[in-house]
């Protein structure tokens, strides 16, 4: 089957920014489109995402925000080159990367390869009367990944209410994805209540749909998720257990961490310290950027201290990048990646660190970003690479939502397995 058509263009996303869309129409009169998403709080090693500021396309009103020149990259420079040729996802990423050779995607923009790279994605599967999950996952049955989901918000997504960027909720006891949903619906609704019954207004929602409360300490705040789960009847370790997004580079001012909201600062090493504490003296399993994107002897002092068993997340460290990623593994930095299609450009690409990072042992979370739109195929990546974790967001805002209920749907219809990467 061969690509009649490849068109972009600019549509919105869940704040409200412009993004970039690419619809792929084949031979067969189907069309295939996907939406890019885009981060707030963004790693400086990330592939770079074109936005008009500066340019002939700069539009006031979208404050410069709007992405008129990378869609104008798909519709002058991308088409021309796909179109006729045969549907394939591997063919149309080789073509993407010798129009943009850039490590970082900036001559084309991130943004413009991935909308088209993840729109031949869709593309390809249907050419093989297959959804995108079922296109990677081939014939076994499809492996449910594990959710992180986001109860309370601060950083870059809420306004600062707190430093670090979310406190999370892994259920890890749940049998089914079914019941882990409605086990995190259930603890996110008791969290609000007991927002609104501390005097705190709860209908201030974060970016990815968590609640925005403000604490004394990050203590305060992860025992208040603590006391959510008991209230909701289950049991903390067990069943359900908390994670952090520290989004640290944010609050790293190069010399040190600096707490603003609590009135602390401190060195890198007693950083490390004050981490070590944290995730000792909290039912933490997971930890994402506790320290800054390029303090990598912080990241390599922790692991020497910190148990086996804790997950350390890089994202804003490893940015979905193979050589960083290598770099990680050879300093032994990390034990886990995110990973953003939209911090690295392409989907094959995205695949192969991934599979780089699982070669080498290290858990794997599937992300999508703060600012995203009402595409769900980040859960058919999740299940068809087999990531075994996958980080939405919360379980408010239909963005999110359409990725939880598409693996809701593949639980339904498929022959399926939830995967416990905590066991
Ligand atoms: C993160 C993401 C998603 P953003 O830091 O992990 O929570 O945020 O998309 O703003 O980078
Ligand atoms: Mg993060």
């Amino acid at each position: 089957m061969k690509i009649s058509k490849v068109i972009g263009y600019q549509v919105l996303d869940s704040r409200g920014r412009p993004t970039v869309a690419a619809a792929i129409t084949l031979t067969d009169g189907s069309t295939h489109t996907a939406r890019v998403p885009s981060g707030a709080s963004t790693g400086k090693h990330e592939a770079k995402e074109l936005r008009d500021t500066g340019s002939k396309y700069s539009d006031k009103f979208y404050s410069g925000l709007s992405v008129q020149q990378a869609v104008a990259n798909i519709n002058e420079k991308i088409a021309p080159r796909l179109v006729e040729e045969q549907i394939d996802l591997n063919l149309v990423d080789s073509q993407l990367i010798d129009l943009d050779p850039s490590e970082d995607h900036s001559a084309l923009g991130a943004n413009a390869t991935l909308a088209v790279s993840l729109s031949a994605s869709l593309a390809t599967a249907h050419s093989q009367n297959k959804s995108l999950a079922r296109y990677f996952a081939a014939d076994a049955p499809l492996l449910i990944p594990m959710p992180m989901v986001n109860i309370l918000s601060g950083g870059a997504h809420a306004n600062r209410s707190m430093d670090i960027q979310d406190i999370l909720i892994i259920p890890t006891g749940a049998k089914t994805f079914t019941q882990a949903l409605s086990w995190i619906v259930a603890v996110r609704e008791m969290a609000a209540v007991m927002g609104k019954e501390s005097g705190q207004v709860t209908n201030l929602i974060a970016d990815e749909g968590g609640l925005s409360l403000t604490f004394s300490s990050i203590e305060k705040a992860c025992e208040f998720v603590v006391s959510a789960i008991e209230k909701v009847g289950l049991q903390v370790g067990n069943q359900v257990s908390l994670a952090l997004d520290v989004a640290a580079t944010q609050f790293y001012d190069g010399e040190k961490y600096n707490l603003a909201t609590i009135g602390k600062s401190y060195s890198p090493s007693e950083f490390v310290k004050y981490i070590s504490q944290l995730t000792s003296n909290q039912p933490i399993i997971s930890i994402e950027d506790p320290f800054a994107e390029d303090d990598w002897s912080s990241w390599q002092q922790f692991m020497e201290i910190a148990p086996a068993k804790l997950q350390l997340l890089g994202d804003d460290l490893l940015t979905t990048n193979l050589e960083r990623l290598d770099k990680a593994i050879a300093n032994k930095s990390a034990n886990a990646i995110l990973i953003k299609p939209n911090q690295n450009g392409l989907v094959t690409s995205t695949l192969n660190v991934l599979k780089q990072a699982r070669a080498n042992n290290f858990n794997t979370v599937v992300s999508a970003r703060s600012g995203e739109n009402e595409d769900s195929w980040l859960a058919d990546l999740a299940t068809g690479w087999s990531a075994g974790q996958i980080k939405v967001g919360s379980t408010h805002g239909s963005e999110r939502n359409a990725k939880w209920n598409r693996l809701l749907e593949f639980e339904a219809t498929e022959e399926t397995r939830f995967i416990n990467p905590f066991n």
